[in-house]
């Protein structure tokens, strides 16, 4: 047998509704993957398939791309998990606070991220504040700021889920995929994060400090709204952190460097 060094490849998918009517368009559902190029095909269709079945509802307009990397691929440890069971959003928003304060975020840029949710509810990414001001510091308006090119192999996910006892829960693995990408940047201070799918209501404060904190209520179910704030030191090489968030290829990989 002859080992070559193989070429893994970038695949995203994201899927949306009236991009083409006069209504605004909503987003219905995003996804990242990496892999070999015998297996471009299989995870085509695995996005293809979550786009298809989503609880936002039925997409009328998709693309799946995919592109070869060029960048070696990093691998980095998953963040630890812990989970926090609350008995209403409230409380988990109080928590998150909590979280978010012991994270190094002032209280102030926390006040002012919720008010960017607010002001601009058709966000697609995430929004990118300044830790300590609040002031928002990407320019991407509506759009946000999407992470990308970042996977968690299958089997190494499910021997880190045994060992922990935590569920395969492919929004866990997703989720903590990004967190660990974002968290893991020396300008990254804290992340605030919970699902736009009505039926979701977990979410999590993510940070070097504290590690992923599940909250297992954030929001109302139904709430069609979900949450993506990046603190950050804002104060300069935002440029460099956006390049890193959209281009670094990173492998989550369970002791395994
Ligand atoms: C999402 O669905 O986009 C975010 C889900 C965040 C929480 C995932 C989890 O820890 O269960
Ligand atoms: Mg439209
Ligand atoms: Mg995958
Ligand atoms: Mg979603």
């Amino acid at each position: 047998l002859i080992y070559t060094s193989e070429k893994y490849f970038s695949i995203r998918m994201r899927a949306s509704k009236y991009a083409s009517s006069e209504q605004d368009e909503k987003h219905i559902s995003g996804g990242e993957a990496l892999c070999t190029y015998d297996k471009i095909k299989d995870t085509v269709n695995t996005l293809l398939d979550k786009a298809l079945s989503h609880s936002r509802g039925d997409p009328d307009f998709m693309q799946i791309q995919f592109d070869v990397l060029n960048d070696p691929i990093k691998k980095i440890n998953p963040l630890f998990v812990s989970n926090n069971s609350v008995n209403s959003d409230k409380t988990g928003r109080e928590l998150a606070l909590k979280f978010l304060v012991q994270s190094g975020v002032s209280e102030k840029a926390i006040a002012k991220g919720y008010q960017h949710l607010i002001d601009q509810s058709e966000l697609r990414g995430a929004i990118l504040i300044d830790y300590q001001s609040g002031e928002r510091v990407d320019n991407s308006n509506e759009r946000g700021i999407r992470v990308s090119r970042m996977d968690w192999l299958q089997s190494d996910f499910e021997r880190w889920a045994a060992f922990y006892n935590l569920p395969t829960n492919p929004r866990l693995k997703e989720a903590l995929v990004l967190a660990t990408k974002v968290n893991d940047h020396p300008l990254a201070i804290a992340e605030l994060c919970w699902s736009d799918d009505p039926g979701y209501i977990t979410g999590y404060v993510a940070s070097k400090r504290l590690g992923y904190q599940r909250i297992t209520k954030m929001k109302s179910p139904g709430d069609e709204q979900g949450c993506r704030i990046f603190f950050i030191d804002g104060t300069k090489y935002t440029n460099s952190y956006i390049h890193y968030l959209q281009k670094q290829p990173i492998l989550i990989s369970w002791r395994d460097k």
